[in-house]
């Protein structure tokens, strides 16, 4: 990566002041300790003993990193050059100009950062809509979107119902399609392991045994997509066997007989065999849910990655409501949510159906509030989600800017998510290094990581906490985030944007009634929680006690019937499902650079039962294609009774192998999110050397 600086990353000089992990949504606080030049874990509100884990402990290597972006890119007959930053933003201004005549503002589509600040996300979901789209989307999207659907739609709030502290007043703790031992690993370790210790019953469902499963009383391991058959059988389970909240259903349920006669015809037997798991553990579970004075449910990928993403999460709500588990401490539904700002992306808008705070763009009452604030109103249609935008690029999407995102990693059936990245007229992406969207884009613009911006994060448990910079000085010509994101507003809209993260943080408490009476030197100290009302002393911990977040005093059960994945299961097909493991993060833009994180673990392999490796000549360490209609990608065999036999998995972590040119793009049609947790694919060893 050229430089047109002599300040390479390396001389600068860091404080030790502490911030916010730029990894999970767990939130922890971290110092810069001088004498290792590394990231240290601080007594924090969620680290509350200045615990991290591997990652944290490497989030210093991100920001002081040679492969740090020096220099705007601009593109040159086909080669990204360093270039001015004048230069890099006239381009833009002309060609965002270019497309705002000849198209209108629909023809923008704007991918906005769950890892960046909620100023930062505010700030480009202002832009999008100032200049008059919604189409305005983070990775909330691939992410709980259909989490945050279901529980909006029955409780009217797309948050944990309950806090990391009441939490662990649970006597069962059911986690399904989450693996918080790796993927959240201080909650796992400080909240969920101890109270499992002290006696807390753990239900573990995951088509995988992981390092979640080893703490489990019970493990389900469930066929990846049959997630509603297990549910609405053990709910089954807690009707048949008088396990019933009967006064929580009587003061805050409609429909009660409407859901039990529909569970009538369920056989549990036959539900249990249909998700692949035995019938009698299945009651076990049903009966240590249902009998617990408070049972806790945890939600993760696994529920939510499927065109029945928000189904999955229906069903689980049931289970929870059924046994009036929530409204108190120590129970509720609890997504556990990704990057460590995926939480404020969400609430402070930079979605594209809705305004700041959960407001729905098409409320005319809540445009009407903002236009207040912005003095220019927000457009009405919703916006296009950015797996919809990736797909309409060289077609109805002609420009698009890309803040902190690797959709040419992330997204599903990446052959046809680089077609599309080639196809636009003009893509702007700024990021801290070179990723492999970068690689696609007409420019560059290089950004500051987190240890090199001020502005706040939202944690999984609604936790506003303080990001703090600990150094002035930005890699070669490198530059603030907000700064680049107001300049870029100010030049291509009639609007003069703020690039100051206390102002902008004014202006959002103003726009966003969850955030409303916070001030910004409260999340200075501690943290600041929503929903923080008015007037309040403080956030509101437990949600839903007497009322719903919506204002209702009760909510309907839904009425969930299986739905079968999109990819069918030829004969000889494996199921394929994705997902994480502890030292890497995401689409590996951020982890590939760590040297101690490669250290700990470099290798990428396909988890396959030992039935499946030994009907296909296939051993331990073998390398295999995986393939399917989509793509195909070479990968090492790593052979292990923790996985059914009738699935494998990997992680996407890496750019190669790449799972997702394999995955599908079909969309769970009321969050948009993929199905990245059930492919079908072939897998065969490679036989000839040269293949490999
Ligand atoms: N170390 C690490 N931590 C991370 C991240 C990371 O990349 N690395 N990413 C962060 C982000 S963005 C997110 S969203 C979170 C995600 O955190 P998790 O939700 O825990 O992540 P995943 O590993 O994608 O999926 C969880 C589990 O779902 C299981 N699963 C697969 N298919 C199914 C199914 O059909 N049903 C059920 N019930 N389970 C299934 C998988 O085997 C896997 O163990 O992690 C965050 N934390
Ligand atoms: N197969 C499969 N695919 C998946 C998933 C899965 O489970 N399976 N999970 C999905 C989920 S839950 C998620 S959240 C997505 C994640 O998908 P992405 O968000 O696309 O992945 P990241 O690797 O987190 O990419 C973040 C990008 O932002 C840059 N960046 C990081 N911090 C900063 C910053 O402070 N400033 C700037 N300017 N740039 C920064 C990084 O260099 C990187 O290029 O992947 C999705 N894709
Ligand atoms: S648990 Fe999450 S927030 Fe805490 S140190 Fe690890 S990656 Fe960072
Ligand atoms: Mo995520």
């Amino acid at each position: 990566m050229a430089t047109t600086s002599d300040t390479t990353p390396d001389d600068r000089e860091f404080e030790p002041t502490t911030s916010v992990c730029p990894f999970c949504g767990v939130g922890c606080t971290l110092t810069y300790e001088p004498k290792t030049g590394k990231s240290t874990g601080e007594a924090g509100p969620v680290n509350t003993k200045g615990e991290i884990c591997p990652k944290g402990a490497a989030a210093f290597e991100m920001v002081d990193n040679d492969d740090r972006l020096t220099s705007p890119l601009v593109r040159e007959d086909g080669d990204l050059v360093p270039a001015s930053w004048d230069e890099a933003f006239d381009r833009i201004e002309a060609e965002f100009g270019t497309v705002l005549d000849e198209h209108g503002p629909e023809a923008l589509g704007f991918f906005s950062s769950s890892s960046c600040t909620n100023e930062e996300n505010y700030l480009l979901q202002k832009i999008a809509r100032v200049l008059g789209t919604n189409s305005v989307d983070n990775c909330a999207r691939l992410c709980h979107s259909s989490t945050v659907a279901a529980l909006s739609d029955r409780f009217g709030a797309g948050a944990m119902t309950n806090t990391l502290d009441d939490l662990t007043e649970a006597d069962v703790f059911l986690a399904t399609g989450a693996n918080p031992a790796e993927q959240h690993p201080v909650i796992f370790r400080s909240y969920l392991l101890p109270a499992i210790r002290d006696g807390t019953t753990f239900i573990h469902i995951d088509p995988r045994e992981n390092a979640t499963t080893d703490a489990a009383d019970i493990h389900l391991p469930v066929k990846p997509g049959h997630d509603i058959p297990l549910l609405n059988a053990l709910a089954k389970v807690v009707i048949d066997e008088g396990l019933v909240d009967e006064e929580f259903v009587e003061e805050r349920v409609d429909n009660f007989e409407v859901f039990e006669e529909f569970l009538a015809d369920v056989d549990v037997a036959e539900n249990a065999e249909l998700a692949g798991v035995d019938p009698d553990d299945l009651r076990e579970a049903a009966m240590a849910f249902g009998e617990a004075d408070r049972a806790a449910a945890f939600s993760g990928m696994g529920m939510s990655q499927h065109q029945s993403g928000t189904d999955n999460v229906h069903a689980l709500i049931n289970l929870v409501v059924l046994t009036g588990n929530v409204g108190k401490r120590g129970t509720g539904v609890n997504p556990l949510r990704g990057q460590n700002n995926v939480q404020g992306a969400g609430d402070v808008g930079a979605l594209p159906d809705i305004l700041p705070g959960y407001q729905s763009v098409t409320d005319p009452e809540a445009r009407e509030r903002v236009a207040d604030v912005w003095g220019v109103e927000p457009p009405v249609d919703p916006g296009l989600t950015e797996v919809e935008v990736t797909h309409g690029m060289g077609e109805d999407i002609h420009a698009a800017y890309v803040f902190a995102e690797n959709p040419a990693v992330s997204e599903p059936n990446l052959s046809k998510v680089r077609e599309r990245l080639d196809a636009i007229d003009f893509l702007v992406v700024q990021d801290i290094f070179l990723s492999e969207t970068a690689e696609h884009a007409d420019v560059v613009l290089p950004g500051s990581a987190w240890a090199e911006k001020a502005g706040t994060f939202t944690n999984t448990d609604r936790q506003v906490q303080r990001v703090r910079p600990m150094t002035d000085e930005l890699p070669g010509e490198a530059r603030n985030d907000l700064d680049i994101l107001a300049e870029f507003g100010s030049r291509v809209a009639d609007y003069e944007f703020d690039d100051d993260p206390e102002t902008v943080f004014d202006e959002m408490t103003e726009v966003n009634p969850l955030y409303a009476g916070m001030n910004y030197a409260d999340t200075d100290e501690g943290s600041v929680r929503w929903p923080y009302p008015e007037g309040a002393d403080s956030g509101q911990e437990v949600l839903h006690a007497e009322t719903f977040a919506n204002g209702e005093r009760t909510t309907d059960l839904h009425l969930v019937d299986h739905v079968a994945p999109a990819d069918e299961v030829g004969e000889d097909q494996l199921v394929l499902t994705t997902g994480r493991v502890l030292q890497h993060f995401n689409s590996g833009a951020v982890t590939r650079q760590s040297g101690t994180l490669m250290k700990l673990r470099n290798e990428n392999a396909l988890q396959m039962h030992p039935q499946n490796a030994e009907e296909r000549g296939i051993e331990d360490g073998d390398t295999v294609v995986v393939e399917n209609d989509r793509g195909r990608t070479q990968v090492k065999v790593e052979v292990t009774p923790a996985i059914r036999p009738d699935t494998v998995f990997m992680t996407f972590h890496c750019a190669d192998p790449l799972v997702n040119d394999l995955t599908g793009d079909h969309l769970d049609p009321v969050a948009g999110i993929p199905e990245y947790k059930h492919t079908s694919v072939h897998v065969s060893v490679v036989s000839n050397e040269k293949d490999v």
